[in-house]
């Protein structure tokens, strides 16, 4: 279980790295601690086996650094101002692919207007690079194909994380490298299954399978859950009457309307089912209520299942809201340090969940692919597995024999409908999300399929992932988009060189026919080997199949079919498109402008807490958003409040542990791996910790701007510069100083235990994601 900080999917394999991948740039991730055996291990094959090229662009001088061929240092929360000064010089000496960008792109020309503006020295002034790196790096990027990306939360733990993974993406199609082996964006997802996680939307934006909010997505569900539309929308509450003006107008200047309210014609007609919910970031605001919330009621109650909430930043304020709660339930293996923040002497349940090793069931990997798992012993003592927790909760509030029968489910002639009494877990749950989540080509992996690549791991050849003998011409776990049960999975996402029948596509069609009168369907030389249509053609519906494919719909058909390829059950869709080598979600144009966003293209903007007061006036962040999610949110008048550098000149960023993850409870409470580090500490350079009369292992307090603090060891480290500070987030059970040794249950507390980084993570936000700032933020040292 998950939560989910990535964002975006990967589009190639770590496989396809080892083998084909010439340059590689690691921006913002740090794979030799956090992805040792998934990702470090192929970068380091690409360079003996390819004579490959590793760049690391970090503030920090990291393991994955290390073993660099050239380690370019850059300010925290400044990406988008390096890659536009790649892009400027690239641009300048024509070193962009024009073919790709002619056929298959759209909005470029915009990107390339923002790139004139990033000169080698201003982006040298922006992110404190050299303008000479700049420029040999750039070059040499430029000229060596294929080249790929790896980037993780070093990208997306920003107020601009959004436009951040953009703009990396966007670099990717300047050059031609997406959709080629070797090429494209390896974006290293975190937790096991978090690619999953993602997958079935355990998010609070957004439905299953990314069917987004809106009474389209819900109708679409409820269909393949057996459960009548009618009878659904009555759990949820429904309209405030408050009119729409008290609710929070969009910004002013801002185009983000889609992103404020549901599509409802009736202003009145706030259903709930249709908001956006809290996001994990900033739950605590439904309980606190400092800021303005929108919500039908107050949060009462706290149910954690599979998250550390210590990870979370803010962790006083989450101190506060728990305090407040009727209740607080912890499901979990382990006891979450959540359970020993609050003070309250009563209303906490812990309930003992079975771990992974107890239950049986697929995860999805970061390259989309899936992973059989068999159950290794039955649940020990009286823990349970997640989904009896779940079946539980779902009996006490009456809503069980709806809650599985989807498991039920089956497509008999083109029809969906319950075609037995009983289920078989986990083999049902994995067809009938085989079924529904038709939007991401789910269709193809079931259960079945995935039992019998587990039973021929070795079988698959893990450089190009296909199978031999049993599994031939199927690639290994079925990476998304698996259309149909004859498809063999898309290794390589956007890949027009292979017909469509062996992974395949074209770049999705979502976003209209055309825009501003231009085509937005990818140019007539773009043909996917085999296809029956020459050229781009639009995502399939109902409506234009007969058109675009040239086929005739008998009437049975017609009547069986759904609206359009994501919502058709029927698969009568996927079937002619398989006939006619034709992907079902269109070959178009990958936009470079997203009109709906705050930045249609990606602009550099500042932390919410910048070092720079000039650059701050200069590149001001967002407005504030009257409602992000649930709660208002400060972006602009918290960043230009004051020259906050004054106060606190110090960046920080975080760090993570071969030995520990998350939350670090898991691992603390092993005492081997809690004795490789036996304390919290920050990394601090010997010149910074020398100003304020610190020496290597003194105690020091850490002051944020929000008042909080915490007390740790200063380790000095030259991995970082006078300027930044960095420290791991895996620590909890002791709060601004204080010990809460005594609230840890009897024999549950770990072999180590310390400051949370959480507590001082500034306040910030990425206005989409609703991710905080964990990677830019302020601080002040003082020696405790
Ligand atoms: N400062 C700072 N904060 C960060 C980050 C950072 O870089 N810096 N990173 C962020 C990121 S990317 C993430 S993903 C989060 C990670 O933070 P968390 O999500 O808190 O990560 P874990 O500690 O792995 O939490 C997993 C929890 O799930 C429980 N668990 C394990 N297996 C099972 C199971 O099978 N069933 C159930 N029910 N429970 C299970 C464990 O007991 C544990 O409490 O932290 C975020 N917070
Ligand atoms: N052992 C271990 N492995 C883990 C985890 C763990 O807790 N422990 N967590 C898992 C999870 S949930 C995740 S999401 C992944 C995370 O995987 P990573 O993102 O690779 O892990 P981090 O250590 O957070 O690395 C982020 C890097 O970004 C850099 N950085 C910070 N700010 C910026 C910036 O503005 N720009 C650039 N270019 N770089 C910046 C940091 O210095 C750091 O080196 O790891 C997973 N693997
Ligand atoms: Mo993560």
């Amino acid at each position: 279980m998950a939560n989910t900080w990535g964002y975006g999917a990967m589009t190639n394999h770590v496989g396809d790295v080892a083998k084909n991948a010439k340059m590689m740039l690691v921006i913002g991730a740090n794979p030799a601690v956090a992805n040792p055996v998934g990702a470090m291990k192929h970068i380091i094959q690409a360079k003996d086996r390819n004579n490959a090229t590793l760049v690391v662009v970090d503030p920090v001088y990291t393991r994955t650094a290390a073993k660099a061929d050239m380690f370019i240092r850059i300010r925290p929360g400044t990406d988008i101002a390096f890659i536009y000064g790649m892009l400027h010089l690239i641009f300048k000496n024509g070193w962009e692919d024009k073919e790709v960008i002619r056929t298959r792109t759209y909005g470029v020309e915009e990107i390339k207007e923002e790139a004139k503006h990033w000169t080698p020295e201003e982006v040298a002034n922006v992110t404190g690079c050299k303008t000479e790196e700049l420029i040999q790096f750039t070059r040499m990027f430029a000229a060596t194909k294929p080249a790929t990306l790896f980037w993780a939360l070093g990208i997306t733990q920003h107020s601009v994380g959004h436009s951040n993974t953009r703009i990396l993406s966007i670099l990717q199609l300047v050059l031609g490298n997406m959709g080629k082996e070797g090429g494209g964006t390896n974006i290293l997802r975190g937790h096991d299954n978090v690619q999953g996680a993602t997958d079935m939307n355990c998010l609070a934006d957004s439905t299953s399978g990314y069917y987004g909010l809106g009474d389209g997505a819900w109708k679409h569900h409820c269909k393949g859950w057996g459960v009548d539309f009618d009878e659904f929308v009555k759990r949820f509450a429904v309209s405030t009457k408050e009119p729409r003006e008290k609710l929070g107008e969009p910004v002013k200047g801002t185009n983000f309307k889609e992103y404020f309210y549901h599509d409802s014609a009736n202003p009145e007609d706030r259903n709930w089912r249709n908001e956006k919910g809290y996001s994990l970031a900033k739950w605590w605001q439904g309980v606190l209520k400092e800021e303005k919330t929108y919500s039908s009621g107050n949060l009462r109650v706290l149910w954690v299942q599979g998250t550390g909430i210590t990870s979370m930043a803010h962790t006083t304020k989450i101190q506060q809201a728990l305090d407040k709660l009727d209740m607080l339930v912890v499901a979990e293996p382990f006891l979450n340090e959540v359970a020993i923040l609050s003070d309250r002497p009563d209303g906490i349940y812990v309930l003992p969940v079975a771990t992974q090793f107890e239950s049986e069931g697929y995860v999805t990997a970061t390259n989309r692919a899936a992973q059989w798992r068999t159950q290794i012993i039955k649940p020990i003592y009286e823990s349970k597995e997640d989904q009896e927790v779940m079946f539980l909760f779902a009996k006490k509030f009456g809503f069980y024999d709806e809650y599985v029968r989807g498991m039920k489910m089956g497509i008999v002639d083109g029809e969906i409908k319950q075609v037995k009494d009983d289920f078989k877990w986990p083999d049902d749950a994995t067809d009938e999300i085989a079924r529904n989540t038709q939007s991401i080509g789910n269709n193809g992996r079931t259960a079945a399929r995935l039992r019998k690549h587990q039973e021929n791991w070795h079988n698959f050849d893990p450089d190009t992932q296909m199978g031999r003998g049993p599994v031939e011409g199927e690639y290994y776990g079925l990476p998304w988009p698996c259309w149909d049960e004859k498809h063999p999975g898309t290794p390589i996402l956007y890949d027009v060189s292979k017909p469509y029948a062996e992974g395949g596509m074209g770049f999705r069609n979502r976003f209209g026919l055309e825009h501003n009168g231009v085509n937005q369907l990818a140019d007539e030389s773009i043909t996917l080997p085999g296809s029956k249509v020459k050229g781009g053609y639009p995502q399939i519906t109902k409506e234009n199949i007969e058109k675009v494919l040239g086929i005739t719909l008998t009437e049975d058909e017609k009547r069986k079919m759904g609206p359009s390829w994501s919502d058709d059950y029927s698969g009568i869709i996927a079937q002619k498109c398989r006939e006619a080598g034709v992907c079902p979600c269109g070959n178009a144009r990958a936009r470079a402008v997203v009109w709906e966003f705050l930045d249609p293209i990606p602009k550099h903007r500042e932390p919410i807490h910048s070092p720079r007061w000039d650059l701050v006036q200069k590149y001001p962040t967002f407005e504030d958003q009257a409602k992000n999610f649930r709660v208002a949110s400060k972006f602009i008048s918290e960043q230009q409040e004051k020259d906050w550098s004054k106060e606190f000149p110090t960046v920080m960023s975080s760090l993570r542990f071969v030995n520990l993850s998350g939350a670090g409870m898991i691992e603390r409470t092993s005492k081997y791996l809690a004795s490789i580090t036996p304390e919290m500490f920050a990394h601090v350079h010997p010149s910074l910790a020398a100003k304020y009369g610190i020496k290597d292992r003194d105690m020091m307090w850490i002051h944020a701007p929000q008042g909080t603090k915490i007390k740790v060891k200063c380790y000095y480290s030259y991995s970082v510069t006078p300027n930044n500070i960095c420290l791991p987030y895996h620590f909890a059970g002791i709060m601004q100083g204080v010990d809460l040794s005594h609230r840890y249950p009897e024999g549950t507390k770990p072999y180590t235990i310390g400051e949370s980084s959480n507590t001082i993570t500034n306040y910030g936000f990425d206005p989409v994601t609703q991710i905080s700032e964990f990677n830019a933020g302020l601080c002040r040292l003082e020696k405790a």
